[in-house]
């Protein structure tokens, strides 16, 4: 008899304890809507090979951070709600040291995934609790707590603070 591949893991994990059993595709939802974000690269075994393509309601579902901060690019201070950068990337099963977050214009920047704090930076979906569009750096915004901690108001912070978002590739 044949197990489906992800069953077959899924028992091997929860027997083993190695991994979180988040690492399997479950937390991710196939995307309805319009995908708004791409991860790809070195992912968990049982990502779809091509990547994982994320709609609205995808981040949605996952868990979600908010914290309230000024930043150098608004007026006053916002809520921001998203997933934590960290925590998306051990649910994806990131097994590699970096990711290259990319933006619509282009930007590419790298991050040391060891170095993330796990709650922070998120991937912002919503200000004050609702979604922004491109022209206002939306609909995906990588946030710190630029208030909460002088380490967040440095130059590495904000030449990570990709906005409009909508591609992670784990190297
Ligand atoms: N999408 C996108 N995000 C980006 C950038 C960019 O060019 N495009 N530049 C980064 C860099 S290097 C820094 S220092 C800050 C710059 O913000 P500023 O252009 O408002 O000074 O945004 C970061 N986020
Ligand atoms: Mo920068």
């Amino acid at each position: 008899m044949r197990f489906p591949r992800r069953l077959m893991t899924g028992m091997m994990l929860s027997g083993l304890c190695l991994h979180p059993v988040s690492s399997l595709a479950e937390p991710f939802p196939a995307p309805t809507e319009e995908v708004i974000l791409t991860i790809d690269g070195k992912l968990g075994p049982d990502m779809p090979a091509s990547g994982i393509a994320l709609d609205l309601a995808g981040l949605k579902a996952l868990p979600a951070t908010s914290f309230t901060t000024r930043t150098i690019w608004t007026d006053g201070p916002k809520t921001f709600t998203g997933v934590s950068l960290r925590r998306l990337l051990e649910m994806a099963g990131a097994s590699g040291d970096t990711v290259w977050a990319e933006a619509l214009n282009g930007y590419q920047v790298e991050m040391k995934i060891p170095e993330l704090h796990p709650e922070f930076p998120i991937i912002a979906y919503q200000i004050d609790g609702v979604e922004f569009t491109r022209r206002d750096k939306g609909p995906l915004w990588i946030v710190y707590p630029y208030d909460l901690d002088e380490q967040y108001r440095s130059e590495i912070s904000y030449a990570t603070s990709v906005w409009q978002l909508q591609k992670m590739t784990v190297e």
